[in-house]
């Protein structure tokens, strides 16, 4: 070690509800979330839903790197409730993640819930949302994490920074369409509309009033944080006459990269400089789905205005802009290949070499046989989905507490490390594992594992493009291909000096994803597909991180006051 060795400082506090804490250096911040109904005009009609704070997206949390922030969840809505810190390690505290009775079970109305985010190793953007039911259309935002103090990013500081949310907008009440759907078995309804911080824009009716307006100064230099909050579509996104240059992904720095447009999943965020070097003028950007499947989708796009400060005539029309079309795979992947990770001295990459613990999972649409055909999916069956041929079922007590407190009867620790057996995936599958199977299954883990991950998409059911996404870990996408992943040649192409780090990544339609990361971090952490829909009908399935053997290396133990179970 010598010259290597760093000294930690350490800050305790004593909390009233908690007991003593002690942490890294950084600063500690409290935060109060409000889960309260507010109404919201949006295309010709008003409606009430769940929000923090009666804001849509909801408040910004901002720290630097290395800080600790508590937040205070007050639910004052009608039901149950979960919040998550989407992409924060959380290092040895599954206990503050979120999702729904994988490590808590609901805040009930009425009553407060107070979570611990630690933030680490993270710099960039991240973002909260709700990780219970389809709570999440209404009730996310950003979360920035500025560089420690005395650090700076690894390009030019800005001259201003905005975060930009994408969303989905529903007419109706995302709680009952997504319980409509399940009751039913059928697809659930589309949203009517997207929206960038909050508003459609004007290309929708009667939304013209209110369309998000960017302002610039000619000559400088903006960060934009993109945020894909979107349920069930991933985006195209661009600006008319300006290039952006991709600087950071889910929280980790890239090489940049200067492009037209991106193409970001749901779940992803992606920091974007644009230099407002163009005629002073108005600009749409604009946002519509990458869908590159035979499932519906919300075919509409949203708008906003980069629009430059000075003295010129308006345009009686902002300049338009052309994303790719809703099915271009090519452009989609033109863009996703080019991702790689800083691999600076300041941000080094950690890629593990030597794997110990290798899972392949297939990623599937399927069906549940309803009998005389009574659901409303496909030839009267029940739309499912599955990984590894299990339709992840969810339980009544939640994961974390049945694995911390040996309650037997939760879940069983057998999931698969393969799909119950191979054919071609990719192609005319007939009805290979069409009917899935069901079961509460989580896949124990090591300590200090070195895994790899092949995530198979398949054409049963119906072929699409999922974003998986792992809570507690961000892992190195090595590897991404069409058609069955080959075991021979397809690891000779991995990428192992500067794959991009991330928490969320597409595996492409009738594609393979292969994604490694070393399992230091204790917990129980969900794995999933970030597509809501698909996430609801069982696409999921939980890392179980067992403890290594010192202090240092085990979970930690439950805060005094978790929600209970009913
Ligand atoms: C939310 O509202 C509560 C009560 O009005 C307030 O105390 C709190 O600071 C607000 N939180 C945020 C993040 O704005
Ligand atoms: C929303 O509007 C309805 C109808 O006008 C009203 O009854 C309700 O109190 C409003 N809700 C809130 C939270 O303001
Ligand atoms: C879903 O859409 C159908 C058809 O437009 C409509 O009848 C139904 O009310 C919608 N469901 C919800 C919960 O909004
Ligand atoms: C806007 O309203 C007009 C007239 O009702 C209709 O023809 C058009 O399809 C609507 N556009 C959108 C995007 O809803
Ligand atoms: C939008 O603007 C029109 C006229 O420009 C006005 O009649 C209408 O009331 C405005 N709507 C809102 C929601 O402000
Ligand atoms: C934006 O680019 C288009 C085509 O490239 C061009 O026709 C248009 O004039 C440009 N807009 C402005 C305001 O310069
Ligand atoms: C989506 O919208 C585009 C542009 O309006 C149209 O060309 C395309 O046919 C639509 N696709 C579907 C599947 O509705
Ligand atoms: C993708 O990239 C290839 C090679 O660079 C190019 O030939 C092709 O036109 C691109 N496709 C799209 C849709 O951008
Ligand atoms: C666990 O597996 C056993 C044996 O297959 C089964 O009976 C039980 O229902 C399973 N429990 C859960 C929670 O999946
Ligand atoms: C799988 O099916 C696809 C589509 O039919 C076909 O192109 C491909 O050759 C098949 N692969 C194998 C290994 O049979
Ligand atoms: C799939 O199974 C259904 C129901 O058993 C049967 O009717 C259908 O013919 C099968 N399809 C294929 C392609 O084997
Ligand atoms: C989660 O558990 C609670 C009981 O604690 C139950 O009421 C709720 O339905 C469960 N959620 C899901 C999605 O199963
Ligand atoms: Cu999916």
């Amino acid at each position: 070690m010598g010259s290597q060795e760093s000294i930690m400082m350490f800050l305790c506090l004593v909390l009233v509800s908690r007991g003593l804490v002690c942490m890294a250096q950084g600063k500690v911040y409290y935060y109060d979330f409000v889960l309260e109904e507010a109404n919201f005009t949006r295309l010709c009609s008003t409606k009430s839903m769940l929000t923090v704070n009666g804001s849509f997206p909801g408040p910004e949390i901002r720290v630097h790197r290395g800080d600790t922030v508590f937040v205070n969840v007050h639910n004052h809505g009608e039901y149950g409730v979960t919040i998550h810190w989407h992409g924060v390690r959380e290092p040895r505290n599954p206990w503050s993640d979120g999702p729904e009775n994988i490590t808590q079970c609901p805040i009930p109305p009425g009553t407060s819930l107070l979570q611990e985010i630690d933030f680490t190793t993270e710099e960039g953007t991240l973002w909260w949302h709700a990780h219970s039911d389809w709570s999440r259309a209404t009730v996310h935002g950003a979360i920035i994490i500025f560089p420690a103090i005395g650090t700076s990013y690894p390009y030019t500081w800005p001259h201003a920074e905005d975060t930009i949310v994408l969303a989905s907008w529903f007419k109706g009440d995302v709680m009952a369409i997504i319980n409509e759907a399940l009751a039913s078995g059928g697809d659930p309804n589309k949203s009517d509309a997207f929206t960038i911080n909050g508003q459609p824009g004007d290309l929708y009716n009667c939304s013209s009033n209110s369309t998000y307006r960017l302002m610039v100064d000619y000559g400088k230099t903006y960060l934009l944080r993109i945020i894909n909050a979107v349920m069930n579509e991933e985006m195209f996104f661009g600006i008319a006459n300006h290039s952006l240059t991709v600087v950071g992904m889910d929280a980790a720095y890239l090489k940049p990269i200067k492009t037209s447009y991106i193409m970001i999943t749901p779940g992803q965020t992606m920091d974007v400089l644009v230099t407002a070097d163009q005629a002073p003028s108005h600009y749409y950007m604009a946002g519509s789905p990458f869908a590159d499947t035979m499932a519906p989708f919300d075919n509409t796009t949203t708008a906003a205005i980069l629009q430059y400060r000075g003295n010129y005539t308006p345009p009686t029309s902002p300049s338009f802009l052309a994303l790719p079309v809703y099915n271009d795979k090519y452009a989609a992947m033109n863009f996703t290949v080019r991702l790689r990770s800083l691999a600076s001295r300041a941000h080094p990459v950690n890629i593990p070499k030597i794997i110990n613990k290798r899972l392949f999972i297939t990623v599937s649409v399927n069906m549940i046989f309803c009998p005389n055909e009574s659901c409303a999916g496909p030839d009267g069956n029940r739309l499912a989905a599955s990984l590894n041929n299990i339709s992840f079922q969810t339980p009544k007590i939640d994961i974390l507490q049945a694995y911390y407190r040996s309650l037997p009867g939760v879940y069983n620790a057998t999931f698969p490390d393969k799909p119950p057996y191979f054919f071609n995936f990719t192609g005319d599958v007939g009805n290979n594992t069409l009917y899935t199977g069901l079961g509460t299954k989580v896949k124990m883990i090591n300590y200090g594992a070195a895994v790899e991950i092949i995530f198979q998409g398949t054409n049963v059911g119906a072929a699409e493009n999922h974003p998986m996404h792992q809570h507690g870990y961000s892992f190195y996408v090595v590897g991404m291909g069409w058609g069955n992943f080959d075991h021979e040649t397809d690891p000779k192409t991995y990428n192992l000096v500067d794959p991009p780090e991330v928490n969320t990544f597409g595996v492409p339609t009738n594609g393979w994803l292969a994604i490694r990361f070393i399992a230091d971090n204790p917990g129980v952490w969900f794995q999933h597909c970030h597509l809501e829909r698909h996430t609801s009908w069982g696409m999921d399935t939980v890392l179980v991180v067992k403890n290594g053997n010192t202090a240092a290396t085990c979970m930690r133990p439950p805060p005094h006051y978790m929600p209970p179970c009913h």
